[in-house]
């Protein structure tokens, strides 16, 4: 297969594995002691004269490297793309997106946004998702989000925004958060936040995992084909797993207990060989339509509605490596816009032009200098020959006497290529030079209605329960109100059912809703046939009925899930109620059911018994029902599920709720599978949990 595994041969040529060496200095000397400084006498003075300690010392001070100003916290992984077929070879030269036979390998960056590096996973917040293709044309990035669109429409507009989102300067609070007053002020006077304010509310801003979002491109860009004829493009990473979402509650509560819960999702994942798979898909869009449409498709804000014009399928691409340490890959990667390879071209979307500038100039402080494309996680697989030489961290030898075009002393190389060259797509542009918005770009109320239209009715109150929590950690009425007011343009009953919820006067009625919606923007259409990778409790202990956790664990993993058995210690074991040795996974204390996607509690008495006075078992089942999980118990295991408040009664229980009684020992085979049907479900959002004491 061509290329595929081109990056991590480059790569093996600097990857330093330690094992049986000897401590050295960073110049190669071997030392005899590194736990005591040179000092003049015991009890005396450090010298000077210790080069170790020094640079040790030296080092370790200068460790740390600027954080991203905005993205800083951030997960990655290796993976590689290949396309289905060469379909798209007829809007675009570009070799990676159209032949079967080249696999690019690559590394993903999924983030968030307005969080420091330490910051947890699971707040609500926008997700990078930011790809770099090591082509055989160059490197090709794809910055994107987990959003089609993008809170503002120019990016001269990128520093407010930021700088509203991020923690208030007098104090730094709060951290990743937009839930306080300047951010909701900035969203108050700048109504074109207002599409991506409410995906920011929806469910999309909380992900299950990174393997269970999509992914955007956001703005249009452009493909180019061999004759020079250009195609407008929008591209669309869609997640095989299907898009899932957490609860709110369930994330704060998380961000507590695993603070590291998406990062450590996606390691896990890989290393258990659960490769996460996405296929690429595009829109495209004919010139001629440029403006067939009613909104302008230069306008970040905007999305071009899937039943207008579908997305088709490209290839896929899957991540089937971590990286070997942190810094040096995930923290060092640099990706920017402009990183374009033949065939793929911008467009004038004004904010695309602004990150075009923003991305090389930030790497510039972050890294350091100019050479930082020449750190091994950025170093293209292409071959790289410039005259740009010198240099903070320059790492080639350059041989010859030139750096310069033309030259003659060199043979006139680097030479200009003419075949595979990057060709800037042609057009004529004309125009006053003007510091003026287009009048295209006026509409900010059409699309954030069609978003709220296309929601399930779970999605909608999940929507509004969410600006009554963010407005109302707004101190500022007036800011509420005017947040209220601009609602009321989106549509009226959503103002009011938020203006409710955060002591301000309904609006007397706005803009009337057009009543059009896209059914491809609701999570409640997308895959819910899959369990593979879902984590599911098994809450025992001793005598637990030994056969039925052997079949939860078996009836699971044969349909890719994993049970995880919680028990008294990690590591130990539960005595079977048969007498039989039952294997713990976790220690039951450290977990909370916040990180499993479903739990189930089998029978025997004398485990039943024990978890049902353990107030620890019984809130953690509460929680998960509470969450809308699935949970399952069988015989004895149901009293649990009573002390939880759940119903238990044939009639009583919810679809998400699975009973067996009068097993006598063994499950009968629908447990497991309806258990499954529930899990695949993801949750049962209709359960009422508003009165679920957890
Ligand atoms: Fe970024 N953005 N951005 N952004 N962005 C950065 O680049 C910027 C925008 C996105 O995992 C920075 O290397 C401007 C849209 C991702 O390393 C910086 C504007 C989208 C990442 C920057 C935008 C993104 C960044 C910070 C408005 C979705 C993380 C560090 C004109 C399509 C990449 C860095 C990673 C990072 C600037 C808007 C996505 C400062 C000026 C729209 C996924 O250059």
């Amino acid at each position: 297969m061509a290329n595929g595994d081109a990056k991590h041969e480059q790569l093996d040529g600097v990857r330093a594995d330690l094992t049986d060496t000897e401590l050295t200095t960073q110049q190669g000397v071997r030392v005899d002691h590194t736990d005591d400084s040179l000092q003049a006498g015991e009890r005396g003075p450090t010298l000077l004269e210790d080069f170790h300690f020094r640079e040790k010392v030296t080092h370790f001070d200068h460790e740390r490297i600027p954080e991203r100003v905005v993205h800083a916290r951030g997960a990655g992984a290796y993976g590689h793309f290949q396309p289905y077929d060469g379909w798209l070879g007829e809007h675009t030269v570009a070799k990676f997106l159209t032949d079967p036979n080249v696999r690019t390998p690559l590394f993903v960056r999924f983030s968030t946004v307005a969080g420091s590096r330490g910051s947890a996973d699971t707040v609500r917040d926008v997700r990078g998702f930011a790809t770099k293709f090591y082509t055989e044309q160059g490197n090709y990035d794809l910055v994107g989000n987990n959003f089609p669109v993008f809170f503002i429409q120019d990016g001269i507009k990128f520093p407010d925004f930021v700088h509203a989102v991020k923690p208030e300067p007098h104090n730094e609070i709060p951290q990743a958060a937009s839930a306080h007053d300047t951010f909701w002020d900035f969203v108050s006077l700048q109504p074109e936040t207002l599409h991506t304010v409410m995906w920011l509310m929806s469910d999309r801003a909380i992900p299950r995992s990174y393997r269970m979002m999509q992914g955007f491109g956001v703005h249009t860009f452009r493909l180019v084909n061999a004759q020079g004829k250009g195609t407008f493009v929008k591209f669309h990473w869609t997640p095989v797993l299907g898009s899932h979402s957490l609860v709110w509650d369930e994330c704060q509560k998380i961000a507590g207990a695993d603070a590291d819960f998406n990062r450590r999702d996606l390691w896990d994942a890989i290393e258990a060989g659960q490769f996460p798979e996405w296929e690429l898909g595009v829109q495209l869009v004919d010139e001629t339509d440029e403006f067939a449409f009613d909104f302008d498709l230069l306008d970040a804000t905007k999305i071009i509605p899937e039943e207008q014009v579908p997305v088709r399928p490209v290839g896929k691409m899957v991540l089937d490596r971590n990286p070997d340490n942190f810094f040096a890959e995930t923290e060092q990667i640099a990706f920017h816009t402009a990183n374009v390879v033949p065939g793929i071209d911008f467009t004038n979307d004004p904010l695309l032009q602004a990150r075009n500038f923003s991305y090389l100039d930030t790497q510039l402080i972050r890294l350091g200098g100019p050479n930082f494309a020449q750190i091994p996680i950025n170093r293209p697989v292409a071959e790289v020959s410039t005259n740009q030489r010198d240099g903070y961290g320059q790492q080639r030898i350059h041989r010859g006497g030139t750096s310069y075009t033309p030259n003659s002393l060199s043979g006139g190389c680097p030479a200009i290529g003419d075949s595979e060259v990057f060709r800037h797509y042609q057009t004529r542009v004309d125009g006053d030079k003007i510091r003026k918005r287009s009048e295209s770009f006026t509409d900010h109320y059409s699309q954030p209605t069609l978003f709220w239209n296309s929601m399930a009715t779970w999605e909608k109150d999940h929507i509004v329960e969410a600006f009554r929590f963010e407005l109302g950690k707004v101190g500022h009425r007036h800011v509420r109100e005017r947040v209220v007011a601009e609602l009321d343009h989106v549509d009226h009953d959503l103002a009011v059912a938020v203006a409710h919820g955060i002591g301000v006067d309904p609006p007397a009625g706005g803009t009337e809703n057009h009543g059009r919606s896209s059914p491809a923007l609701s999570l409640a259409n997308s895959r819910t046939d899959s369990i593979a990778t879902r984590k599911v409790a098994v809450l025992v202990a001793d005598g637990v009925d030994a056969t039925e956790v052997e079949q939860i664990r078996r009836g699971l993993s044969e349909r890719g899930a994993t049970a995880e058995v919680l028990g008294a210690s990690h590591d130990g074991r539960a005595r079977g109620a048969d007498g039989s040795e039952v294997n713990i996974d976790v220690a039951a204390r450290t977990a909370m059911s916040v990180v499993y996607d479903g739990v189930i509690v089998p029978g025997g008495s004398e485990s039943a018994r024990t978890l049902a006075a353990d107030g620890h078992a019984v809130h953690f089942v509460a929680e998960a029902y509470k969450h809308h999980k699935p949970v399952a118990a069988s015989d004895e295991g149901l009293e649990v599920l009573r002390r939880a408040g759940i119903s238990t009664d044939g009639e009583g229980a919810d679809p998400g709720v699975v009973l067996a009684a009068n097993t006598g020992g063994a499950l009968p085979d629908q447990f497991v599978e309806q258990f499954a049907a529930a899990l695949g479900k993801h949750r049962e959002w209709d359960r009422d949990t508003a009165s679920t004491p957890a």
